[in-house]
């Protein structure tokens, strides 16, 4: 997972009572995700406040840990360090076991992710509910979830196990699956084989910021500082956060196939073709400073693969408006200032991909014969207004990024996002468009439209979790 560069002047935050994946993120090769239903409440809170909190990895020492790794390199070891992590977070339903009648007034969080698929995610749906789904995220027995980490997999196989042998009879397994970042040198890339992890929001009072990393209001992604849309609804959710969780299928044969068909059409490079879908390229370096070539030593380069804005391409030239990167954060591309249109919206990602490789049948076949893609992780203090936001009124609406125009003065169809835009519209069989795919850069006037009659990441499930502070696991939820 990326190096984040911190700071050591003393901050304002309370590190060592904030969970550690929510601002820097636990060190990880391997994300065990331990789903788990409560069955005996008082039981579990006794076991929560002896036993599991004291495991929990806070972020002072996340933070440290950075610092040894960093050390451990700049040595010439390139060797993995177990830093065993673990995390926990709790369903609305986990909640009221622990604490019944308290209510967080995240409206997506009391509802739950499964109610939240058909309307706001625009998920495939069938009668009953989301078609997609693995059963167990429809079971509706999902109280929490425990995101054991580490650089080893033997170690954190080792603590997952620890775990559930410490929940023993007080809360059962109902999904356990783990994340690996791919191996050698892909290992920062997700499995249509992009560099992933490279823009993440700066947090006042912790980063030393990156060229085009803007520092935003830490109480955008924990509660009880500057930047909180809303005031907790309840005290104990002070240093806390909103995590978002969807297992997302990613289909890499089929996708690859299309690219290479569909660049054929347009008489363009597949390569070309996947970057402008992306608004990079899969070495990471961004369309907006090179829209033609690749360029892998820009894409490497921390210091310059994200210093960049939109302000120069407002006939998309260089990066489409509907590219998945210009969708999820257009930057200074809207009308109104980024502090009001784009920062209130803005999530910190912690993903990481499951599944093998793609393998040579799957290659020669060109079809998914083996389950892969992205367990899809993000912080914030408003599900609504970050991640729900971002999917619905960003990703899913074929109007945003507002009204553009081509550089002849006509009108731009902006069209879904092409990575993970849903088109539930009732009678457009999930159809998606995208414009000008193929780029008039430097100059042109050649008008393109992508068709993506299916979806290449489809949700395989999902649930939405509050990763309380450490003293409110101590105190709060387990009394
Ligand atoms: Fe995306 N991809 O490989 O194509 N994403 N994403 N994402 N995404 C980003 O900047 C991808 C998903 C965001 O600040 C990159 O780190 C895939 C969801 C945001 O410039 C790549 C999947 C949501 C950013 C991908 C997926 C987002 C971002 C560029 C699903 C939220 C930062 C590398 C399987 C609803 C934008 C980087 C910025 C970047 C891919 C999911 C959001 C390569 C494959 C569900 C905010």
């Amino acid at each position: 997972m990326p190096e984040q560069h911190t700071q050591t002047s003393a901050p304002a935050l309370e590190l060592d009572d904030i969970q550690g994946d929510i601002l820097i993120g636990l060190q990880k090769n391997f994300e065990r995700f331990v789903f788990f239903e409560i069955l005996d409440a008082t039981a579990f809170k006794a076991n929560l406040r002896e036993k599991l909190t004291p495991r929990i990895i806070d972020t002072t020492t996340v933070q440290a840990r950075e610092s040894q790794l960093r050390e451990h390199k700049r040595q010439g070891n390139n060797s993995a360090l177990p830093n065993v992590g673990l995390n926990v977070g709790f369903t609305n339903t986990g909640l009221q076991k622990l604490r019944p009648g308290d209510d967080l007034k995240d409206v997506p969080f009391v509802t739950g992710a499964q109610a939240r698929a058909a309307g706001r995610l625009g998920d495939p749906i069938n009668g009953t509910g989301p078609a997609t789904w693995r059963a167990e995220f429809l079971s509706g027995k999902i109280d929490g979830v425990f995101l054991v980490t580490g650089g080893i997999r033997e170690a954190v196989d080792g603590e997952a196990n620890q775990v559930i042998e410490l929940l023993g009879e007080t809360a059962s397994v109902v999904y356990d699956e783990t994340g690996n970042t791919r191996p050698g040198a892909d290992r920062r890339r997700e499995h249509f084989g992009w560099m992933d992890g490279v823009s993440q929001p700066g947090i006042k009072g912790l980063t030393d910021p990156l060229p085009g990393q803007k520092l935003l209001n830490p109480g955008l992604f924990v509660y009880g500082y500057p930047g909180q849309l809303t005031e907790p609804p309840l005290p104990w959710m002070k240093n806390g956060s909103f995590m978002v969780f969807r297992r997302l299928k990613q289909l890499v044969p089929e996708f690859a196939n299309y690219l290479i068909h569909q660049a054929n059409g347009f008489e363009i490079n597949p390569k070309l073709l996947g970057a402008r879908l992306v608004g990079r390229w899969q070495s990471g370096a961004p369309l907006a400073v090179t829209p033609l070539i690749d360029d892998s030593e820009l894409g490497a380069d921390p210091e310059r693969n994200n210093s960049f804005d939109f302000s120069d391409d407002q006939g998309q030239r260089r990066c489409p408006f509907g590219a998945h990167i210009r969708k999820m954060n257009p930057r200074d591309d809207l009308e109104l200032p980024q502090e009001i249109a784009v920062d209130p919206h803005r999530i910190i990602r912690r993903g990481i991909p499951f599944g093998p490789e793609v393998s040579t049948q799957e290659e020669e076949a060109r079809e998914t014969q083996h389950d892969r893609g992205l367990m899809f992780v993000c912080y914030q203090t408003s599900i609504f207004n970050q991640f729900e936001w971002l999917q619905d009124l960003f990703a899913n609406n074929k109007d945003f990024v507002g009204s553009k125009q081509h550089p002849d003065g006509s009108p731009v169809a902006v069209g879904w996002d092409p990575i993970i835009g849903q088109n539930s519209t009732p009678g457009a069989n999930r159809l998606r468009t995208m414009d000008e795919p193929v780029p008039n850069y430097p100059s042109g006037n050649r008008r393109s439209t992508l068709q993506q009659p299916n979806d290449f990441v489809i949700p395989t499930g999902g649930a939405y979790f509050f990763m309380p502070s450490i003293s409110a696991l101590k105190n709060d939820l387990s009394a």
